[in-house]
């Protein structure tokens, strides 16, 4: 709109009787849409039980075409290999820029000791680079890389989590949002498949791992959303099937696993729960994934930073996540709050300097022009 057009539109009968504000949603829409979305998910768990497949259903682009399955001389040496993949989806007009990062062979080695090092690794170098990001020049184009959310797979043909898992979960869980999977669950039955979720619940209370919770939805939330998050929150962790092969059934195309007395859909709910997983990633809680990833687990990433001095002797420190982040500051030892501090001060000092620097400068053009114009009187 030119200067001329805008002028008309405020001075002729298009005068609008309200002051606009309400549009301030659509701003941040479009501008949101502009800039696009990043999302990055990890997917752990032992060698096989169908990570990649699940991916690919789950994302529904080929991630893996060039596939290489290690032999068994490999898999004896192999420890922790990290293959990330990112792709650009576009829907409807909204771009997500989508990683996933794989973890093949965990737990398929001989010796699984400390198989969980290079994946921490990963997550905090994404961390850092962030932080590093943050105090550079360039703040406002950040690329998001850290991880927003691991998909850890869980055996069906265990009796819980195990002591691997457990291991694995509790070095994860200060790091990132985990969302624990039943891995295969077309090998189990209803009756199993309800045993093991709660033994894994059990597992998870027991050895005091935080896992992704989901939030609370307010009083004044829609009616089919609360049902939608309660219907969600009741089936974690989510009995998955994965496939990337695609059958006639009802004269639609669909994605699942033909066995000799029929096929399990990956996509109907009454076989499981990966349609409630998708959703809940993409549809309805990757915000909320990202908030916490950086209200929560990012803040406490910085402070744990800030306390240790570099982050090759971080001394991670668990303590219960919180949504705010203002609470995790409350917990936040007097050390680290005294660098806090120290650092907000220094921050102050160097505003109030520029502010003083500033009035200076204006003084002396003021005595500039004063100079000048009773000169030239
Ligand atoms: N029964 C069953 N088999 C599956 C399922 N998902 C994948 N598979 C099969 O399990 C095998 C391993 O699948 P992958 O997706 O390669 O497993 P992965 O976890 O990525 O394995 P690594 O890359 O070695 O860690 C393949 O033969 C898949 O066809 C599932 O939901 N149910
Ligand atoms: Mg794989």
């Amino acid at each position: 709109m030119t200067i001329r057009s805008l002028t008309s539109f405020f001075q002729g009968k298009n005068v609008p009787d309200y002051i606009g504000f309400a549009n301030l949603p659509n701003q941040v829409h479009r501008k949101a849409v502009k800039k696009g979305f990043e999302f990055t998910v990890v997917v752990v768990g032992e060698s096989g039980l169908g990570k990649s497949t699940l991916i690919d259903s789950l994302f529904q682009t080929n991630l893996y075409a060039d596939r290489n399955i290690p032999n068994a001389k490999a898999r004896i040496k192999k420890t922790v290999e990290i293959r990330k993949q990112t792709v650009d989806i576009e829907e409807k007009g909204v771009r997500l820029r989508l990683s996933v990062v794989d973890t093949p062979g965990f737990g398929d080695a001989l010796n699984n000791d400390k198989c969980w090092d290079n994946i921490v690794k990963f997550i905090d170098e994404q961390y850092e680079k962030y932080l590093s990001d943050e105090s550079g020049l360039n703040r406002r184009n950040i690329t998001d890389q850290r991880v927003h959310c691991c998909l850890y797979f869980i055996s069906p043909t265990g009796n819980g989590l195990k002591p691997l898992d457990i291991e694995f979960m509790k070095r994860l869980d200060t790091r990132v949002n985990i969302v624990p999977v039943i891995a295969k669950s077309d090998t189990l039955t209803a009756h199993e498949i309800k045993t093991l979720k709660r033994k894994i619940l059990d597992d998870i209370r027991t050895h005091s791992i935080d896992v992704y919770t989901f939030p609370e939805t307010d009083s004044d939330e829609d009616e089919e959303f609360k049902r939608e998050n309660n219907q969600l929150k009741s089936s974690v962790p989510f009995a998955v099937v994965g496939s990337n092969k695609f059958y006639d059934i009802r004269g639609k195309k669909v994605r699942g696993r033909q066995y000799p007395w029929g096929i399990v859909e990956v996509e109907n709910l009454e076989h499981c729960d990966f349609a409630k997983l998708r959703s809940m990633l993409i549809r309805t809680h990757m915000q909320d994934l990202k908030e916490v990833t950086h209200e929560v687990l990012y803040e406490q990433y910085r402070a744990n930073r800030l306390r240790s001095g570099d982050s090759s002797n971080l001394s991670y420190q668990r303590s219960k996540l919180k949504r705010e982040s203002m609470l995790i500051r409350d917990n936040m030892d007097e050390k680290t709050n005294e660098l806090l501090k120290a650092k907000e001060d220094e921050v102050c000092r160097h505003h109030s300097c520029k502010a003083a620097c500033f009035d200076s400068i204006l003084n002396g053009m003021a005595y500039y022009f004063f100079d000048h114009s009773s000169y030239n009187v």
